[in-house]
C-alpha cells in the first residue's frame, strides 16, 4: 500500500521580517495515514528590495496599516481557498500539491494568491513531509543524491538597494573557494569579516551594517570596495585569486541602473544595444556595450569569480554580447534576468545569455517550479546558486534546499546578523551529518 501523509490542516500567520516589514508563515498539519500520528511544520518566505520586474507577485494589503506593507490578504488566501483545496491531498505528492494551487491561482505571475501564500505552503508541505518520515529536508529532497554543502559566497560590503551610503553595486562577497569545507569555509569567510571591520575603522569608515549584514561604508568608487576587502584578505592571512583561498564575487542589481532607452539615432548602428543605464548614486552614464567594456576590465584586473545581473533584466543582447565576451572567464550569474523562471531561463539558453542562475523559491512561488529550474539549468550546464532575500527571516529552509537540490553555490549574506547566520550554521550541522 502506497504511503499516506495526509494533509489535515493549513493556517498561515504575518510575522516580521529583518526589515521589519511584515511576511507570510504558514504552518501545515500532516496525518500519517497508518499510524494517525499527527506533524506540524512550518516555514516562512523573504522578501526583496532589488525586485526584479519579472518575479511572481508578492501580495501586499495597501493602505495605511504596516505603511501597506501588510500580508493579511495572502495570509487570507491561505487559511481560505488554499486550505479547502489542500485538505485531504497526500503531501508527498509536492508537484501535485504545488499544482493544485498553481491552477486554484490561474494566473502566470500569482497575482490572485500571492506568491507570498503559495511558497510558504508549499515549503511548509515539503517540511511536514520530511518530518513526518523521520528525514533532515534535505535527505527528503536529494536521497542519496544529496552529498554535498554547496560554497557560499558572503556578501561583506553592501551598496545600491541595500544600504544608504555612496556604493553602487549592491553586493560585494567573498567565496571561500579553496576551503576543504563549510566549517572552515565560515571560519575563513568570518575571520576575513572581522579584520574588514578593524580596516574600515582605521580609516574612520563606518562599520554600520546594511540589511544583508554587510558593512555600508561611504568610498570614493565601487572598486576601492573591492580594493579594501583583498586587503582584508590579505590582513586575514589568506590568499586571492584563482586556485588561492579566497575569490570575489560582485552582485551588479544593474536592473536598479536602467536609466530609459537609448534614441533611435544612438541605437542605428547595427547590434547596438537599446539600454542606457545611469548608476543612481554617482550619476555616471554608461551604455550597454561601455558596460561590457567595463566588466571585461575589471575581470582583468581583480580576482573575480562571478558578476550577477551584470546588465539589465530586459538587456537580452547586452548580455548575449558580454557572454560571448567574456563567459569563458567568469561566472555570469542571471538573478532578475531569470527570476527562478523556466520561461526566462529558456531565453536565455536559446541566446547565450550568461552561464549561471540565481535561485530564489519566492522569485517563482513553489517548490516544485523551483525545483525544475534547477533541473533545467543543470541539464544546460548553467551554475545554480541559491539565495536569500535581503529581507529575510530565521527559516533556514534554503540551506537546506541548497543540499537536496545540489546547487554548486549559496549566497546569504554576511556572518553577521541573525538571519543570515542561521542558514550558515544550518550548513555547518549538515555538513556534520553528511560525515
Ligand atoms: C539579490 C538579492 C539578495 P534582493 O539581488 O540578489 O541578495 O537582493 O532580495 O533585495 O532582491
Ligand atoms: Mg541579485
Amino acid at each position: 500500500m502506497a504511503l499516506k501523509l495526509t494533509i489535515t490542516k493549513v493556517k498561515a500567520r504575518e510575522i516580521l521580517d529583518s526589515r521589519g516589514n511584515p511576511t507570510v508563515e504558514a504552518e501545515v498539519v500532516v496525518e500519517t495515514e497508518t499510524t494517525g500520528k499527527k506533524t506540524v511544520s512550518r516555514a516562512a518566505v523573504p522578501s526583496g528590495a532589488s525586485t526584479g520586474q519579472f518575479e511572481a507577485v508578492e501580495l501586499r494589503d495597501g493602505g495605511s496599516r504596516y505603511r501597506g506593507q501588510g500580508v493579511t490578504k495572502a495570509v487570507k488566501n491561505v487559511n481560505g481557498k488554499i486550505a479547502k483545496a489542500l485538505s485531504g491531498k497526500n503531501v508527498l505528492r509536492q508537484r501535485g500539491v504545488d499544482e493544485r494551487m498553481l491552477a486554484l491561482d490561474g494566473t502566470a505571475n500569482k497575482e490572485k494568491l500571492g506568491a507570498n501564500a503559495t511558497l510558504a505552503v508549499s515549503l511548509a508541505c515539503a517540511k511536514a513531509a520530511a518530518k513526518a518520515l523521520k528525514m533532515p529536508l534535505y535527505r527528503y529532497l536529494g536521497g542519496v543524491g544529496a552529498d554535498g554543502v554547496p560554497i557560499p559566497m558572503m556578501n561583506i560590503l553592501n551598496g545600491g538597494a541595500h544600504s544608504d551610503n555612496n556604493v553602487d553595486i549592491q553586493e560585494f562577497m567573498i567565496l571561500p573557494v579553496g576551503a576543504p569545507g563549510i566549517r572552515e569555509g565560515v571560519r575563513w569567510c568570518a575571520e576575513v569579516y572581522q579584520e574588514l571591520k578593524k580596516l574600515l575603522k582605521s580609516r574612520n569608515l563606518s562599520t554600520a551594517v546594511g540589511d544583508e549584514g554587510g558593512f555600508a561604508p561611504n568610498l570614493s568608487t565601487d572598486e576601492e570596495a573591492i580594493e579594501v576587502i583583498l586587503e582584508a584578505i590579505t590582513k586575514a592571512g589568506y590568499t586571492a585569486g584563482e586556485n588561492k583561498d579566497f575569490m570575489i564575487s560582485l552582485d551588479v542589481a544593474a536592473s536598479e541602473w536602467k536609466a530609459g532607452n537609448q534614441s533611435e539615432e544612438e541605437s542605428e548602428t547595427e547590434g547596438n544595444s537599446v539600454v542606457r543605464y545611469c548608476l543612481p548614486k554617482k550619476q555616471q552614464v554608461y551604455t550597454s556595450d561601455e558596460l561590457i567594456d567595463h566588466w571585461e576590465q575589471m575581470i582583468a584586473k581583480y580576482p573575480i569569480y562571478s558578476i550577477e545581473d551584470p546588465l539589465d533584466e530586459e538587456d537580452w543582447e547586452g548580455w548575449k554580447k558580454l557572454t560571448e565576451r567574456i563567459g569563458d572567464r567568469v561566472i555570469l550569474v542571471g538573478d532578475d534576468l531569470f527570476v527562478t523562471n523556466v520561461k526566462r531561463l529558456h531565453k536565455g539558453i536559446r541566446m547565450g545569455c550568461g552561464n549561471a542562475i540565481l535561485i530564489k523559491p519566492n522569485q517563482i512561488g513553489t517548490l516544485t517550479e523551483t525545483i525544475d529550474a534547477i533541473r533545467l539549468a543543470k541539464e544546460y550546464g548553467y551554475i545554480t546558486i541559491m539565495s536569500h532575500r535581503s529581507g529575510e527571516t530565521e527559516d533556514t529552509t534554503i540551506a537546506d534546499l541548497s543540499v537536496g537540490l545540489g546547487t554548486e553555490l549559496i549566497k546569504t549574506g554576511a556572518p553577521c546578523r541573525g538571519e543570515r547566520t542561521a542558514k550558515y550554521n544550518q550548513l555547518m550541522r549538515i555538513e556534520e551529518s553528511l560525515g
